[in-house]
């Protein structure tokens, strides 16, 4: 039974255990409890017992099901409430002093008045629940480019989230000691519980969602949501738009990137971190599984969706993978299509939204060719392959820790990070770019990476869909204004003894058809085996007005039945569509024109000029 909380009883509940030495820490947790005013607070230690412990409590309450134990061991199924399914960039804020820092980019509300708001909110937002409090690394424990935050949440799901994510408990206290530094964030579903009120599988609030980020004191404060990037905060709060700040002012890079080794036949192992806009395929690419003629090359994942990189004494990049997990989208996840994340989610995973088969285990649409006869769909409800719905939730997820990646590298909790070889930036065109192009020097890369777009994939197919412009991948995680992001990655660029080299990609060009023309996936390590080709100095190229670009001899095409008039439109550039497409680059740096880069602006009228 659930007993009002009096004030003896809190500070019962807020008493921290003796091994928590950091007094900071202590009593801020003791002023989130007095605002929100949980029935319990519970500091999490990480270990596997407190993770079991609350996976049964959640089967129990029917937020979570288990799996088949033979199919899926130590799997669960969540399913959310149906208003409850996405990150909501309408909902999330960037909140400096100053309006302009926020950029045109962010949606921005005064902090004074943003904080009287939350503060309502919040006030007994927790009654009836449990506070948990999270202490979680991103990057490796104790790597110099790894921080530290701590997630106060009322969610058990998003505690055992963020055990496979991230690395949370005692041993984070350990590394930050009695004064290190950490970035608080609080999080609720907005949903108290009165005295015997019954709670939901999913709770959350119909009513309120609020995202916010508050720079200057690097706080995080989330309400009313308990899915994804809304209520983990270390991943796209944390790591990218408040790291994204840090890293402005500290040197060094927070981006929406993937990482991944490729070791060739001969010849060293290289790295290479890639920008993609969601639902290009991030995930697959990180986990590519090369073509058999091609099997003499290998490629290992350090990361999947967010990239921490730092200039090295050697004066090169080095990156770390600042999760420990993947929480990726299901739906188009095969066999075919990524076997390594399908053996990766074998066992001890979290689905969110995917449908459940009649012996326990789960499907998705694009898991198999044919559905299964019969499946309880995403909301709970009898489905079957006639029915007119979708028995998964478009953005159903998996939640997974990397060790279970069969691809992932042995470096990929170095602390040191590894060397960055080549960036990739790469959207969803079916016109207009080009396979690949390389960028003549780096301030053309970051102009090539800043005026990327991606196609709404909500677009019926075969019809061009509707360009939304996402500079370097960024656009709802950049916790800054653009402008001042780009010049930030041209004094990165310029403080390099050995910058990357940067390339441009676009697997999704379509032919007069409206079918790909490119075969994508696995043989996209066809792209990648010349990308390191020119990072070794020796792949062929041919410049044109856009960069260099390989010629059709230029690359590998041994078991694989790409004609020389297939790749020429491929490569194709079409004047009259670039005159359109460096129209659209002046609209975007009209937008920023407040702080864009000169050198930026200059590149676009020679590019203009030289079509
Ligand atoms: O992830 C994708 N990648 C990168 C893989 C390493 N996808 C899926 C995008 C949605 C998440 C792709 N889709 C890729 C790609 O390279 N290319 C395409 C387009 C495509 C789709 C189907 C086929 C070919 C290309 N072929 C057949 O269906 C047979
Ligand atoms: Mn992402």
């Amino acid at each position: 039974m659930n007993q009002p909380a009096t004030a003896t009883h809190l500070a019962q509940a807020a008493a921290a255990p003796s091994y928590v030495t950091h007094r900071k820490l202590a009593q801020w947790v003791a002023e989130i409890a007095r605002l929100t005013k949980p029935d319990r607070i519970s500091w999490c230690d990480g270990s596997q017992q407190e993770y079991d412990r609350l996976c049964n409590e959640m089967v129990a309450s029917g937020t979570l099901t288990r799996l088949n134990l033979e199919k899926r061991p130590g799997c669960f199924l969540a399913r959310s409430d149906p208003d409850d399914v996405a990150r909501m960039e309408e909902r999330t804020f960037v909140c400096p002093r100053n309006r302009e820092d926020a950029g045109p980019n962010n949606n921005w509300v005064a902090p004074d008045e943003m904080r009287a708001t939350l503060a309502k909110l919040f006030d007994g937002c927790m009654r009836g629940r449990t506070l948990y409090v999270i202490p979680y690394s991103m990057g490796p424990l104790g790597s110099h480019i790894a921080h530290i935050g701590v997630e106060l949440t009322d969610s058990p799901y998003v505690v055992a989230n963020m055990k496979l994510m991230t690395r949370i408990g005692r041993r984070v206290l350990d590394v930050l000691g009695t004064s290190g530094y950490f970035v608080p964030c609080v999080h609720s579903v907005g949903m108290p519980l009165a005295p015997g009120q019954k709670d939901l599988p999913w709770p959350s609030n119909k009513e309120h969602k609020y995202i916010v980020h508050f720079p200057e004191t690097r706080e995080i404060w989330s309400f009313g949501s308990g899915y994804g990037g809304n209520a983990l905060l270390g991943k796209k709060c944390l790591a990218l738009r408040i790291a994204s700040i840090m890293a402005k002012e500290q040197g060094w890079l927070a981006e929406h990137m993937l990482i991944l080794g490729i070791q060739p036949p001969q010849g060293e192992k290289r790295y290479i971190a890639a920008a993609f806009p969601s639902a290009c395929g991030k995930t697959n690419l990180a986990m590519l599984v090369p073509p058999k003629a091609l099997n003499g090359w290998k490629v290992t994942t350090i990361g999947e969706d967010i990239a921490w990189i730092k200039p090295g004494k050697d004066g090169r990049l080095y990156a770390i993978n600042p999760e420990a997990g993947a929480f990726g989208v299901a739906p188009g996840t095969s066999e075919q299509t990524n076997a390594n994340c399908l053996a990766a989610v074998r066992t001890n995973t979290i689905f969110t939204n995917v449908a459940l088969t009649p012996d326990g285990d789960v499907w998705w649409e694009g898991l198999t060719k044919e559905p299964p006869k019969e499946l309880i769909d995403w909301q709970g409800k009898p489905w079957t392959p006639g029915c007119g719905r979708k028995a998964a939730h478009p953005n159903a997820r998996f939640t997974m820790h990397c060790s279970q990646i069969p691809s992932v590298d042995p470096d990929w909790e170095n602390p040191n990070g590894v060397p960055i070889s080549a960036f990739l930036f790469g959207g969803r065109r079916a016109t207009t770019v080009p396979l690949v192009t390389e960028a003549l020097d780096w301030e053309h890369g970051v102009y090539m990476a800043a005026t990327m777009a991606s196609e709404t994939t909500a677009a019926i197919v075969g019809q061009v869909g509707v360009v939304r412009r996402d500079p370097f991948a960024m656009l709802p995680f950049c916790g800054y204004h653009f402008g001042d992001y780009f010049r930030h990655w041209l004094e990165i660029g310029r403080s390099l003894k050995q910058p990357p080299r940067i390339f441009g990609v676009n697997w999704f060009r379509l032919d007069e058809n409206g079918k790909f023309l490119w075969p994508g996936y696995g043989e996209n390590m066809r792209v990648l085996k010349w990308v390191v080709e020119r990072c070794e100095g020796n792949g062929g190229a041919v410049d044109t007005p856009l960069g260099r670009m390989p010629r059709y001899e230029d690359m590998e095409w041994r078991g694989l039945d790409l004609g020389r008039a297939r790749f020429a439109e491929l490569t194709k550039i079409d004047p009259a569509q670039w005159r359109k497409e460096v129209q659209e680059h002046a609209e975007l740096f009209d937008k920023l024109k407040a702080r864009m880069p000169k050198e930026l602006l200059a590149l676009r009228d020679r590019l203009e000029q030289a079509l």
